[in-house]
């Protein structure tokens, strides 16, 4: 794995120069296209992109050695993030000319840590720097998010948010219904989040999850046409969930009982939080995975097998799968000093089991985007 130096000077050519964070999700998973909570934080491990004039348009995958030059009829999986963006811009009459891009990064693809975004982000934030478009933050994340919308995801504003407004140490709540965030420290005297990714790929558009969000929707409308008053599903209570009880079907319900549950442990996870109170963090974490198993069913053998490890493990306080799911990583918050046997025994195990070995890492919570150059 490379480090940021390492990228600085693979992309030394570049007159602009931007690095975009991953991110980790504590909890509030699924919520976000309902406009309800999430608690994700941008972490050290990102993606590096430069850029500079041109006659015509060119982006090199540094990492994959794949070259896309405008005009050329073969079309990496990775160029539809660029696409989004540049039609966007066209679609608005911002100003934007061909330019000569390359990235790369140590954030791995398909991990549940939000690669794309974090491509899409920091090529719209470079973008905006280098054409002088005088989009505040706010405006540009709306942008990415449309942007990143042209993949086909009909994804949320979670990552966007999180990338373009992340905090060193810290996690944000998002409340999704009116994108607005507070900081939440999330250092622990005697814990650490550890990511746990499965090595099981996803591309998300490929999974159910498109899915989920087009049930979500059919919920909202059922429960609008027979007079409840809300706007999207994240505005739903326990009061409002006993009465829709009879009006949905039953792969209908348990998707509406997860998102009004997830909202509510969302609140207590940012609570417990502040208490520095771990073993609730934990069973919190813990209680998560169950719905996004059960009643969300977006997990797979891989995540509950680590998930189940972290629950009979005294190590380890709790955890669950974190993104979209489906593949992907885990995160576990586990006790500072036994961290490292702890790694070992699950990675044994977890190879044992599937015959894969799990990646790992220590989230360092870091800044969100940036302009280095
Ligand atoms: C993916 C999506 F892009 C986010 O918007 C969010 O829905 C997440 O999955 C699940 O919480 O990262």
């Amino acid at each position: 794995m490379k480090s940021e130096l390492e990228y600085l000077e693979l992309l030394k050519e570049y007159g602009l120069l931007v690095r975009a964070p991953g991110r980790i999700n504590l909890i509030g998973e699924h919520t976000d296209y309902n406009q309800g909570l999430c608690m994700p934080a941008t972490i050290d491990r990102s993606i590096y992109l430069g850029l500079n004039n041109s006659e015509k348009w060119s982006i090199e995958a540094i990492d994959t050695h794949e070259t896309w030059e405008q005009g050329q009829s073969w079309e990496p999986d990775w160029l539809v993030y660029f696409k989004g963006a540049i039609q966007l811009a066209k679609e608005r009459n911002l100003p934007i000319m061909p330019l000569k891009l390359a990235f790369g990064g140590n954030l791995p693809a398909g991990a549940g840590l939000s690669s794309s975004s974090s491509i899409c982000c920091g090529f719209c934030f470079a973008l905006n720097e280098h054409f002088n478009w005088q989009m505040d933050l706010g405006a540009l994340t709306k942008f990415a998010v449309k942007a990143e919308r042209q993949s086909g995801l009909e994804g949320g504003m979670m990552d966007q948010i999180s990338i373009l407004n992340g905090k060193e140490g810290n996690a944000l709540l998002i409340d999704c219904k009116d994108w607005t965030f507070t900081s939440y420290p999330m250092a622990l005297p005697d814990h650490r989040w550890l990511v746990v990714d499965t090595k099981i790929k996803h591309k998300l558009v490929d999974t159910d999850y498109n899915a989920r969000s087009q049930t979500c929707r059919q919920i909202l409308l059922k429960l609008q046409e027979e007079g409840q008053s809300i706007k999207a599903l994240g505005e739903v209570d326990g009061h409002k969930l006993d009465m829709a009880k009879n009006l949905l079907n039953e792969e209908q319900f348990p998707l509406l009982k997860y998102q009004v549950e997830e909202n509510e442990r969302v609140r207590k996870f940012a609570l417990a939080l502040v208490k520095k109170d771990s073993t609730q963090l934990g069973n919190i974490l813990l209680e998560g995975h169950r719905g996004l198993k059960d009643m969300y069913k977006v997990s797979c053998d891989e995540l509950d097998f680590l998930v189940d490890f972290a629950s009979k493990d005294p190590r380890a306080a709790g955890a669950r799968m974190m993104g979209g799911g489906f593949g992907g990583s885990s995160i576990h918050l586990v006790e500072k000093n036994t961290i490292t046997s702890y790694q070992s025994d699950i990675a044994a195990a977890y190879h044992q089991q599937f015959g894969i070995h799990a990646d790992f890492f220590e989230a360092e919570v870091s800044d969100g985007l940036k302009r280095l150059k």
